[in-house]
């Protein structure tokens, strides 16, 4: 672990004043934020990230065993960061029957899987009794499976489309099973770039006040912030800076994943790629930035397990976990594979130096033996 008084060598010495407040574990500024985005001191950085990271969690780095369904990838809106939805007559776009995503979850259950994360598409048919059955159907066969689905912009688009009190969906959502949100649909919240890349999703305002609202129903939910497209470092800095307030008013995010664009199979797709520099800051930004949100995750099947691995050294405390069958990122070009082994994950984090945890969704330690475990997964 870092000492934490070292005096490290700063290549950018304007980081020096952001140092001094991490180590006074003062809260930063839009203009450090801003300040730290277009410093190229990477390692500057990155050493105050993992200064903070290791005074919040020490050397563990987290991790589960879940699985990833997406129900339907049938959706209503167009946005152009998307490579996933499509519309209801295109011959490619398929919708799960009930059957479908509960023998998944029955394969996700033989592999001692904790959690399942479900979202897809804002399919125009598919009614809230539909999903309610669906999490009623899960929870009665998998008591013990954590269901973590539907994103803000799914819960808002269901209470547009049936008119029916939002404080309403979540609060069926929950009693048919629901047990917490992920992070997903918050882009990023600037109007500007969002009437741009994803035009027929709630604005930001939106996605903040359905996450409000579940936090204080006390639905946990994780949130994430889309970068490497068209926003400005000011943008990024807005939206960390908007999670944080609300952070502050209801405690009820999580984790933080920051998510970078793939552009292949999108109307965006002129654009490049993010770089592996940009993925790294981007963390560790958000670690400093994020003071009240406990955990960062370094999304492998986004960033690729290497640099999810180097990320547990610049501010991540979490990998995510084996995932199975991924989606989103697959159709947009991700070449990683879409499910991971628990062993190998474990090989990741010890690589790194950090101890590997098995968490549950609520960072509960989950405690396996490792020889019936190796049988399985
Ligand atoms: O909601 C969509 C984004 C999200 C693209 O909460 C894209 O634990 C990049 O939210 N390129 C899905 N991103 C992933 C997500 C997530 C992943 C892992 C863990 C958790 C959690 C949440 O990915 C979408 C959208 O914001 N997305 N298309 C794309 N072409």
């Amino acid at each position: 672990m870092t000492t934490p008084l070292a005096a490290p060598v700063f290549d950018d010495a304007r980081l020096l004043p952001v140092l001094e407040k991490v180590r006074r574990q003062e809260r930063l500024s839009l203009d450090d934020g801003v300040l730290l985005y277009r410093s190229h001191d990477l390692l500057a950085i990155g050493y105050m990230a993992n200064l903070v990271r290791e005074r919040m969690h020490g050397n563990v780095t987290f991790f589960n065993v879940n699985r990833h369904i997406n129900p339907t990838d049938v959706c209503v809106a167009s946005c152009k960061l998307c490579a996933f939805g499509k519309k209801a007559r295109d011959p490619n776009a398929y919708t799960m029957s009930l059957e479908d995503v509960w023998a998944r979850a029955a394969q996700g259950a033989a592999e001692g899987i904790t959690e399942l994360h479900i979202v897809g598409g804002l399919h125009p048919e598919l009614t809230l009794d539909w999903y309610c059955e669906m999490l009623r159907g899960l929870k009665q066969r998998f008591p013990q499976i954590h269901l973590k689905a539907f994103t803000m912009v799914e819960v808002a688009y269901l209470a547009r489309r049936f008119r029916i009190p939002l404080e309403e969906v979540l609060r069926r959502l929950r009693e048919a099973g629901l047990d917490s949100m992920p992070g997903g649909g918050a882009e990023i919240f600037s109007e500007r770039v969002r009437r741009i890349i994803c035009d027929h999703k709630i604005d930001g305002n939106e996605w903040l006040e359905v996450a409000r609202l579940a936090h204080r129903m006390g639905i946990q939910s994780n949130c994430t912030m889309l970068y490497g497209h068209i926003e400005t470092e000011e943008d990024r800095v807005d939206h960390l800076l908007r999670l944080r307030a609300l952070q502050d008013e209801t405690g009820g995010f999580v984790t933080y994943i920051p998510l970078a664009f793939h552009p292949d199979n999108t109307p965006l797709e002129h654009l490049p790629k993010t770089t592996g520099f940009a993925d790294l800051k981007n963390i560790a930004v958000a670690r400093l930035l994020l003071d009240n949100i406990p955990h960062i995750k370094a999304y492998w099947i986004m960033m690729t397990p290497k640099m999810a691995q180097i990320a547990q050294r610049f501010g991540a405390d979490d990998i995510d976990g084996t995932v199975v069958e991924e989606r989103i990122y697959h159709d947009a070009g991700a070449t990683t594979t879409q499910g991971m082994r628990r062993a190998e994950l474990l090989h990741l984090i010890r690589m790194a130096g950090r101890e590997p945890v098995e968490r549950d969704t609520q960072y509960r330690r989950v405690e396996r033996s490792e020889t019936t475990f190796a049988i399985l997964v």
